[in-house]
């Protein structure tokens, strides 16, 4: 996105739902001291696309789908709460060499308070997922909450470009929270050369994600073959993903995946340029495969990236594909 140079000095950009005023959306200059005393650099909040609300409208409305009951709750999602978000890198400006901490909490968007009252979803508190913006680089992280109500990841992030951060969590008093943050990450001879934070360093060049649409295909993954039947991959229709798993070696169905973090598996959908983020869990919890079936609504067409991820004889397995959505 044409933001990253906007500020020339952008560590970490945060955003958050449009309903919002944009004027509201620094981060205070306080904290943005604060971050950068240590090693003297520059760390401001800045503006991003306004689609994240469209986004996670999009990730609510999956978030129930293990419960067959609230299907109809698909086509009138609950909306994501807006909370006052607080973000604040360990180390500033991240660089390859070294992996980086992020601390994150959000608060009541009026009171200042901050939510502590996460529910389990999904078996954990907060899920963090952290993408490169080219879609290469996935992580899915799940930090525990300090007392003050702080998250805290530490992410090794080797590669010089922009990471995007998407949060999902639900609170028993607001709700859920879907926000997302961006952070640039450099080489350190790039840093070492601009010590000034005047003379911040460039953000490296974004490179797009060229997707090449392979759900036709199968994957071999942790010797299991993969495939992907993607149904109804149209904006506004509920479009499916069924997964089939196979033995690599032996051809034979597998029927003993095993639960991951509550579920059969967990698909993570990003659009070609990260606007639209969707978490989706089974339709049918009780699928253990050869098939994991999935579904998604988009809200935008063009081309997604997909992560799967499954656990299989104690091993996480993650799927990638990526899918072409209609208009
Ligand atoms: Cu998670």
């Amino acid at each position: 996105m044409g933001e990253s140079n906007r500020r020339g000095t952008t560590e970490l950009r945060t955003t958050k739902a449009k309903r919002r005023s944009r004027l509201k959306w620094m981060i205070p200059l306080g904290v943005v001291l604060l971050a950068g005393l240590a090693v003297g650099v520059w760390y401001f909040g800045g503006l991003g696309t306004d689609k994240k609300e469209k986004a996670a409208t999009e990730d609510h409305s999956k978030h129930d789908h293990g419960d067959s009951k609230k299907k109809d709750e698909v086509k009138k999602p609950e909306q994501p709460t807006i909370v006052k978000p607080y973000w604040r890198l360990t180390k500033s400006p991240p660089v390859t060499s070294e992996p980086v901490g992020l601390n994150f909490r959000f608060a009541d968007h009026k009171t200042e308070e901050v939510i502590t009252d996460y529910e389990l979803y999904h078996e954990k508190k907060m899920h963090t997922i952290v993408v490169s913006k080219d879609l290469r680089d996935f992580f899915h992280y799940h930090p525990e909450m300090a007392a003050d109500g702080m998250f805290n990841v530490n992410m090794d992030l080797k590669r010089a470009t922009t990471y995007k951060i998407f949060v999902d969590a639900r609170s028993k008093s607001q709700g859920w929270i879907n926000e997302y943050a961006e952070v640039i990450v450099r080489e350190p001879e790039v840093v070492a050369k601009h010590k000034d934070p005047k003379t911040a360093p460039p953000a490296p060049p974004l490179d797009p994600p060229n997707l090449v649409v392979n759900d036709k295909e199968t994957m071999t993954v942790e010797g299991k073959k993969i495939s992907l039947s993607a149904t109804d991959l149209k904006v506004g229709k509920e479009a499916n993903l069924t997964f089939t798993f196979k033995d690599a070696a032996s051809g034979a169905d597998v029927t003993d995946l095993q639960p991951y973090l509550g579920a059969v598996g967990h698909v993570i959908l990003v659009s070609e340029d990260t606007s639209e983020y969707i978490h989706t869990h089974p339709i049918d919890d009780k699928q253990r495969g050869p098939k994991a079936s999935f579904s998604a609504i988009f809200e935008k067409e063009g081309k997604y990236k997909l992560w799967g991820e499954f656990q299989h004889q104690g091993k996480r397995l993650v799927v990638p594909f990526v899918i072409d959505v209609k208009k």
